[in-house]
């Protein structure tokens, strides 16, 4: 590990000039207002039409996308607890897709990532959000087998909020908010089938961090007010290390909901498809703040090593890099006092001891009964209708999740959320509802599981996901 961090260091070292120049870009432009669905009357009823676009504007250039609607990333869904959801998906892509909810606990039976939705037709999607469902900051975006990496780096991706208890706590309700769906861009990426077998091995990632589509959008932060930020990571590969320059910020929710009361980081790892919700206070001297994504190594300078320097010319492969992806910039705001931080949030109940433990080991390699060389799970890759683990309904169980790999894979869990229980052995110090969780290159995670209120078949996979569409994702059958 020590060798790894000198190599990483010796190469951010080399490239920090160039970065200079094309990173710290000021900021000029307001963030863009999103188009937005809301329910009313308990109900959500809508139409997407996943498409190709060619003229949506990234900096100075148009670039194609795919998109909801004409937009990249597509528009916020915003629903109550016990609301239903009616959205007819239309496909004008040119190939299959689907939808998935993720940070939704639903039925697999409608959350159903093996449901294919073919070019030219169109499909419904009606269910309802149980009423005791958390207030969480959830996304959708495509799930079909393949195509994952391919359709979401290309920038299919949307946010779908459930407001709840935690919206109803005075001072969040209070504060400004704002939705930050960070994803990366590469304009004259190569088509799936020109991408090199380095990027998928790696998993691609674009050189440019979008916030909304957007290269380093002002914010405003009211003086005396509090911003909520709910932070979507939409790419399809990228792991964000923030941290917002000189300026306190406080977690309130993790992907499935809030935590107990408010807590003050220092920096925040989004994996791909995990969330955060953080209030910040606008309560120092007024001024811009820049919101840093920090250079992160997922594991590229040993995979480097192996390879050589030519990794850094591969379309796909970024090198990480320090780049202020948004700035906050304080306003005049309409309060003489300051708005407090909530003292308390909502609590978290620690789940009970498991009554069974799994293992669940990540690695590259051969599985013999899928004939495949690839992302393997458990020595096992994966296989359409191929059960990989069958559990109880109601029953807790605990996930070890040890990564056998130099290459960081985030573990993200359908249907059910869990809780983080120890990391590399250690007691995890914060109690939260999670969905996904990033597991670094030869580390391990443990996850505790409840498996509620739905039978059926789901899915566990990488977040990385050209390594899930390489096959590192299982069926989990819950009976
Ligand atoms: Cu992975």
């Amino acid at each position: 590990m020590k060798r790894r961090k000198f190599l990483y260091l010796a190469a951010a070292a080399s490239i920090t000039p160039l970065l200079a120049q094309c990173n710290r870009r000021r900021s000029s432009l307001p963030l863009k207002s999103f188009p937005r669905f809301s329910s009313t009357s308990g109900l959500l009823d809508l139409s997407l039409t996943a498409q190709h676009s060619t003229d949506i504007k990234i900096g100075k250039q148009f670039a194609k996308r795919m998109t909801y609607n004409g937009h990249s990333p597509g528009p916020i869904l915003e629903v109550q607890a016990g609301d239903t959801i009616r959205l007819t998906m239309a496909n004008e892509l040119g190939e299959p897709t689907n939808l998935h909810y993720h940070g939704l606990h639903i039925s697999p039976e409608i959350d159903n990532v093996f449901r294919e939705v073919s070019s030219g037709e169109a499909y419904t999607y009606e269910f309802q959000i149980p009423s005791n469902h958390p207030a969480v900051t959830g996304w959708y975006h495509p799930h079909y087998h393949l195509k994952v990496a391919s359709q979401i780096f290309n920038g299919l991706a949307g946010p779908l909020i459930v407001r709840g208890k935690l919206d109803e706590i005075p001072e969040v309700q209070q504060a400004k908010e704002e939705v930050l769906v960070l994803q990366d861009f590469e304009p004259n990426f190569p088509d799936d089938e020109a991408l090199s077998t380095l990027a998928k091995r790696w998993g691609r990632e674009g050189s440019i961090q979008l916030v909304n589509g957007q290269q380093n959008p002002i914010i405003d932060l009211p003086q005396n007010g509090l911003l909520r930020l709910r932070l979507i990571n939409a790419s399809a590969s990228r792991i964000y290390q923030l941290k917002l320059l000189e300026h306190p910020w406080f977690l309130i929710a993790t992907d499935r909901g809030a935590i107990a009361e408010p807590q003050e980081i220092e920096t925040l790892l989004l994996s791909p498809g995990e969330r955060a919700d953080l209030l910040i206070p606008g309560q120092i001297e007024p001024g811009d703040y820049g919101l840093l994504s920090l250079p992160y190594d997922r594991g590229l300078a040993e995979m480097i090593q192996g390879i050589g320097n030519h990794a850094k010319q591969v379309p796909g492969v970024a090198l990480p890099a320090e780049t202020t992806i948004a700035t906050l910039r304080y306003v005049e705001g309409n309060r003489t006092s300051p708005l407090p931080l909530p003292k308390a949030l909502i609590p978290v109940d620690r789940l009970p001891n498991p009554s069974t433990t799994r293992e669940f080991l990540l690695n590259h390699g051969i599985d013999t009964t899928a004939g495949s060389n690839s992302f393997i799970i458990n020595g096992q890759s994966f296989v359409m209708d191929r059960v990989n683990t069958q559990v109880q309904l109601n029953q807790v169980e605990d996930w070890h999740i040890i990564n056998k790999a130099s290459v960081d894979h985030p573990f993200h869990l359908h249907t059910n959320r869990f809780q983080v229980i120890e990391r590399n052995g250690k007691p995890e110090p914060l109690l939260a509802w999670k969905d996904t969780v990033s597991v670094g290159g030869y580390e391990s995670v443990k996850i505790r599981v409840r498996f509620e209120d739905y039978t059926g078949r789901t899915v566990y996979h990488c977040h990385i996901l050209d390594h899930e569409d390489q096959g590192m994702m299982g069926i989990v059958e819950i009976v």
